[in-house]
């Protein structure tokens, strides 16, 4: 099932999400991993937090290299953290799926050592550098509620949300003019 995708300036993104405790790993969070993926897809992206998906827990999913015709193989993590940190690069025109209308670059680590449990539990490492390194650090910051707009320049950031609220006021325009006054 897809789930929406919450758009800036929710205030649930800006929770903090809770760690999964092995005996909270119950059909419907699996579902909700399964879910998660699916919107991943639909959206199109390369990665989702629960909190983008307005669930509180520390679950992200991720594949970086899916295509329309090819296999997919999700990755499901549990409790995601990292461990390592080595060298700074510049995260190339970055986007959000709860950011809309908005890319830039961020500076972020180079290279990241990634501990997570997968949905059996298992202890899972990974030592990530570049699109995959700046991803599981952008999928982590979700669960921080923190959003890749904080790592920009106060500038830029001031530009987007005057921008984005100006978008959201001529929308709820359109809707009252149009007779639906709600959302
Ligand atoms: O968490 C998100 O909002 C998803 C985000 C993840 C991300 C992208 C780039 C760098 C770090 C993290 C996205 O997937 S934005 C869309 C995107 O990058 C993409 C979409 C389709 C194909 C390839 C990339
Ligand atoms: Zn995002």
């Amino acid at each position: 099932m897809l789930r929406p995708v919450l758009q800036f300036p929710d205030p649930r993104l800006r929770e903090k999400a809770q760690p999964v405790a092995k005996d909270e790993v119950t059909p419907e969070l699996r579902q909700l991993a399964a879910d998660m993926a699916e919107t991943m897809y639909d959206e199109p992206g390369i990665g989702l937090a629960a909190t983008q998906v307005g669930v509180a827990k520390r679950l992200i999913v991720m594949d970086l290299d899916w295509s329309d015709d090819g296999e997919r193989n999700p990755r499901m993590l549990l409790n995601p953290e990292i461990v390592r940190r080595e060298g700074r690069a510049t995260s190339e025109m970055e986007g959000c799926l709860s950011v809309p209308d908005f890319k830039s670059d961020v500076e972020r680590d180079a290279r990241v050592l990634v501990r997570a449990r997968s949905l059996d539990w298992e202890e899972l490492e990974f030592d990530a550098t570049e699109l995959e390194a700046f991803c599981f650090q952008h999928e982590i910051d979700h669960l921080d509620g923190m959003l890749f707009i904080d790592r920009v320049s106060k500038l830029k950031r001031d530009l987007y949300v005057r921008r984005r609220k100006k978008q959201l006021r001529r929308e709820q325009e359109e809707r009252e003019a149009a007779g639906h006054p709600g959302g």
